[in-house]
């Protein structure tokens, strides 16, 4: 199996059934975790201080993007992120210093040179779609993706990433339709935190379980622990091998927590009570692939650390590098807004 390397792990690797997932690729899964949290978490500090005006964090969903992300391959599949998707499009080869000059709004932001909200991932180069801001518009455009790869006999696989709450709008019902009538080669990928800002699951639609969703549209529909990344590969592979195969779309609901407020502009306190958000800490995906990497020894202590240095290294260097870095020039206001 070839992965993209976030930064290079020294690991034997040796094949652990079912998953075919080497001990090599958990560690490196446990990395591009930790990196993702870690950007996360410094993304929040900049806020704080004052000097990144929004942030919206993958904070909870970890381990539900990472699982998945090893299931696709890159350089050929298309993804098609929501703006919590941070670990995925790392994962796709997008950089902490990329990360850090669109939190900042710098001129060599590659999603947008700087213009858009920070979560508005696109990368021609990675193969990530352009998010759009209207919750759900993504899953219509992953059906389009899917729809051109059939066309031109392409093997490409369009994965893309809803909230809970989107998979209520009109959009996300319309693209699982086609999508199934046409068996598109089509992955629609739900990370059910509960909420949709304030409005929990049982006030957003009638159902346990988005995955219930599916049967609709006459596609698998499976329910994972997101909190687990190699359910979550499990599931997602399955889901890929049959897109791959030409049988069409799936649906998988990843049951994940959402650490943070909705974002840097929400107050939660104001809707959530703060012991349930202490009772969901035993579910940190992060801390919990940790552990149980530690306990079946495919991770060492002098590993971690070395991991987590690296990690601070590569955060510090992206922060730096952006707060040095240009902002758009006043005179490109107009770039890639106005055709002339
Ligand atoms: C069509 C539309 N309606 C409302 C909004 C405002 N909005 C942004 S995110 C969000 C919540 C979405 O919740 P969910 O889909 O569960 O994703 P989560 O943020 O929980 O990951 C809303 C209502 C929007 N961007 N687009
Ligand atoms: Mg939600």
């Amino acid at each position: 199996m070839t992965h993209h390397d976030p930064g290079g792990v020294g690991t034997e690797a040796r094949a652990t059934a079912p998953t075919g997932l080497s001990d090599a690729d958990l560690v490196r899964m446990y990395e591009f975790m930790a990196l993702a949290r870690a950007l996360d978490e410094r993304m929040w500090l900049l806020n704080r201080a004052g000097q990144a005006p929004f942030v919206i964090s993958c904070q909870g969903h970890e381990a539900a993007q990472i699982g998945a992300a090893f299931a696709l391959q890159p350089s050929k599949d298309v993804l098609v992120p929501y703006y919590r998707d941070l670990a995925m499009v790392l994962y796709f080869g997008v950089t902490p210093r990329d990360i850090m000059l669109s939190l900042l709004a710098r001129r060599g932001d590659p999603a947008s040179q700087g213009r858009q909200m920070p979560g508005h991932f696109g990368s021609r180069r990675h193969n990530i779609l352009t998010t759009s801001s209207p919750v759900a518009t993504q899953v219509l455009h992953a059906t389009g993706v899917a729809l051109a790869a059939k066309y031109r006999r392409e093997d490409t696989v369009a994965w893309t990433c809803v909230g809970e709450g989107g998979t209520s709008e009109g959009d996300f019902h319309e693209a699982l339709n086609f999508a199934s009538i046409h068996r598109l080669p089509v992955v629609f990928f739900v990370e059910n935190n509960g909420y949709a800002i304030s409005v929990p699951q049982r006030k957003q639609m009638a159902i346990e379980n988005v995955a219930a969703r599916a049967a609709g549209y006459n596609m698998p529909g499976v329910t994972v622990d997101g909190t687990d990344p190699v359910a979550v590969y499990a599931a997602a592979t399955e889901a890929v091998e049959r897109a791959r195969r030409g049988e069409g779309p799936s649906l998988i609901e990843a049951k994940v927590y959402r650490f943070t407020a909705h974002s840097s502009d929400d107050d939660d306190r104001t809707y959530r009570d703060p012991q349930e958000l202490e009772a969901q800490r035993v579910r940190d995906p992060v801390a919990r692939f940790r552990a149980t990497l530690l306990e079946q020894g495919v991770l060492s202590e002098e590993q971690d650390a070395a991991i987590r240095s690296r990690i601070t290294a590569q955060i510090n260097d992206a922060t730096e590098f952006a707060e040095q870095a240009p902002y758009p020039d006043p005179s490109e206001l107009t770039l890639h807004v106005y055709g002339s």
